[in-house]
């Protein structure tokens, strides 16, 4: 299929097209290329909570931050299998295991996460992971473990991204985007709306993800969910009409990648998810909790299920399963001289953030 080379001022006609139009031309591009009564259910699992080097100024899991969220090392293969099998009961068909890593290590901790791959990918689930930036080597070890997917998000534009985190750079983002590219593991990619970005900043992220060849299989749209102790804690949650504005334009400009209505959900009225899924979206991470953070309870999605007459997308309906493969013996070995950047600009709130949390360590 032929596709579109977008522009930015492009992207911008058709975010601001007037709403009920915008909606309806996304509900049309929606069903030409996907079944508009699927919605995919995902559930997130936090394999290894807190503790992140990183300075992400929207996440609760920086060790920097003062937030109330429990930290836990490594989930034991039996902890993550029994989270898929109960998730799967409910209708899951994809689980996203997420770490608070800044990247991958090569070591023990990676061996066990090549474990759990293998482990979730034996009960036929899409098996999807979050682990941060990520080295071609890696990538393809997870590739030869059975995994289907790997979130990497670049969460806004390259200008905003440099006010939000000072610790990783936005190149190195697009660059373990491309070591995912270069094996069999499918691309989700999106970002965060809500962060105090302006929309420019929204249509030039997804400017960046429809260059981006081929376009990324999912785009999951979060809006922040703005924790306490982070340095964006004061953020008001974004309006229900920018999500859908947002969701709506995702869907125009890349056709054929699974829109995931991901993150603030719990902040959403059915009737304001109806018009999502109308736009595009076809996904949602159900379960009580995202990765800290509470989600709707799964009751009640499943309620908005049979209210709007969706049915969970089975696994592997946009690309095959893939069996694990034996590892090549020099894999591991395989030298990488990978260096990943570390900006390191000042950025006042999260300076004053951390500062605050060393205070409250100190008392
Ligand atoms: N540490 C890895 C990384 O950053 O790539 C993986 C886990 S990280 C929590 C995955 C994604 O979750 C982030 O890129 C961001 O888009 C999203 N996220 C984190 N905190 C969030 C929040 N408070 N609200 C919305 N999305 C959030
Ligand atoms: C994505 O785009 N959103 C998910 C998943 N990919 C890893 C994460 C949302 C995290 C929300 C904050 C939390 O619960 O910690
Ligand atoms: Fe760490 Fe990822 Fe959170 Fe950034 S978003 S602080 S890298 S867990």
């Amino acid at each position: 299929m032929e596709v579109k080379n977008w522009n930015l001022e492009e992207i911008l006609a058709v975010y601001h097209t007037p709403l009920l139009e915008l909606v309806y031309r996304a509900a049309s591009v929606h069903r030409e290329h996907h079944n508009p009564r699927e919605v995919q259910i995902s559930t997130l699992l936090s394999i290894k909570t807190g503790g992140c080097p990183e300075d992400c100024g929207y996440c609760p899991q920086a060790a920097r931050y003062h937030t109330d969220i429990a930290t836990n090392d490594l989930l034991s293969v039996q902890e993550v299998t029994q989270a898929a099998i109960r998730a799967q009961a409910v209708g899951a068909s994809r689980l996203c295991m997420g770490a608070a890593w800044r990247n991958v290590k090569d070591g023990e901790e990676f061996e066990h996460v090549l474990d759990l791959v293998r482990a979730v990918n034996k009960l036929d689930m899409e098996v999807c992971c979050t682990l941060g930036m990520l080295t071609e080597n890696q990538a393809h070890r997870l590739e030869n473990a059975g995994l289907y997917a790997y979130n990497h998000n670049l969460d806004t534009s390259e200008d905003f991204y440099k006010e939000v985190i000072s610790t990783r750079g936005y190149g190195d983002r697009l660059a373990t985007l491309d070591n995912v590219r270069k094996t069999n593991i499918t691309v989700c990619s999106g970002g965060i709306v809500g962060m105090g970005e302006a929309v420019e900043d929204r249509c030039k992220m997804l400017l960046t993800l429809a260059q981006l060849t081929p376009q990324p299989e999912s785009v999951p749209i979060n809006a922040l969910v703005a924790v306490a102790g982070t340095p964006l804690e004061e953020q008001q949650p974004v309006s229900i009409w920018e999500m859908i504005r947002m969701v709506a334009t995702t869907r125009i400009v890349m056709p054929q990648s699974t829109v995931r209505l991901s993150a603030g959900r719990t902040e959403m009225s059915t009737e304001g998810q109806a018009l999502c899924f109308m736009a595009g979206a076809g996904s949602i991470f159900a379960g009580d909790k995202l990765l800290t953070t509470p989600n709707p309870d799964m009751h009640s999605d499943l309620n908005m299920f049979d209210v709007l007459g969706l049915q969970p997308t089975p696994a592997y309906s946009k690309a095959p399963k893939r069996e694990p493969l034996e590892e090549e013996e020099t894999a591991a070995e395989r030298e990488e001289r990978i260096r990943w950047s570390r900006p390191g600009h000042k950025i006042a709130a999260n300076e004053a953030y951390a500062a605050a949390a060393k205070e409250v360590r100190k008392g």
